[in-house]
């Protein structure tokens, strides 16, 4: 929850933002975030509080779908893009994640939000995440446990959760 004591940064590091509305979406969460921290190449910095947010669809806001919980994690990887890519994709698997509908309901959702401040329009990664700067449910996550964190080519955090519109709360819980 609380960011952990400082530690040399041995990678590069990067922002993860986790999102579930299916099954036990705290359980889950925390199965994701302890599987990654279990990942060769990935150390697990900070996770933030959770939050619970209703589901954003290509539409809008969709009152009928089960809400999600929200949180982000800072890490320190010396995976490349792609290959962090992979890692979050065998956790999503792992716990049960299927590939539909697009911004259909899930289990789980790991996105990589930023790595390192690197721009790319790779076909399967794009950073940083195309939609992150207009998202409180990834912002304000990473707001808490990032208060100085910038978005590349998007400015501060803090002024990016401060207008974005889509409703956060916080939950009672913990993702790690
Ligand atoms: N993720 C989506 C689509 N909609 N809505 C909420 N509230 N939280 C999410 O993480 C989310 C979403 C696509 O990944
Ligand atoms: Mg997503
Ligand atoms: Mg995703």
């Amino acid at each position: 929850m609380t960011p952990r004591p400082q530690r040399m940064r041995v990678g590069h590091p990067a922002v993860l933002a986790f999102g579930g509305n299916l099954g036990d979406r705290e359980a889950t969460i925390r199965a994701a975030v302890a599987a990654l921290e279990e990942t060769p190449g990935i150390r697990v910095d900070a996770v933030s509080p959770l939050y619970e947010t209703p589901a954003l669809k290509l539409d809008g806001i969709d009152h009928d779908a089960p809400a999600y919980l929200n949180a982000v994690a800072l890490v320190d990887t010396i995976l490349d893009p792609l290959a962090l890519l992979d890692a979050v994709n065998a956790v999503e698997d792992r716990l049960g994640r299927v590939r539909d509908e697009r911004w259909g309901d899930r289990t789980i959702d790991i996105d990589i939000v930023d790595y390192d401040g690197i721009v790319s329009d790779d076909e399967r990664v794009t950073l940083p995440h195309p939609r992150a700067a207009e998202r409180a449910f990834v912002l304000v996550p990473w707001l808490d446990i990032a208060p100085d964190a910038q978005l590349t080519g998007h400015g501060p955090v803090a002024a990016l959760a401060a207008r974005a519109t889509d409703p956060v709360r916080t939950y009672e819980g913990s993702a790690s």
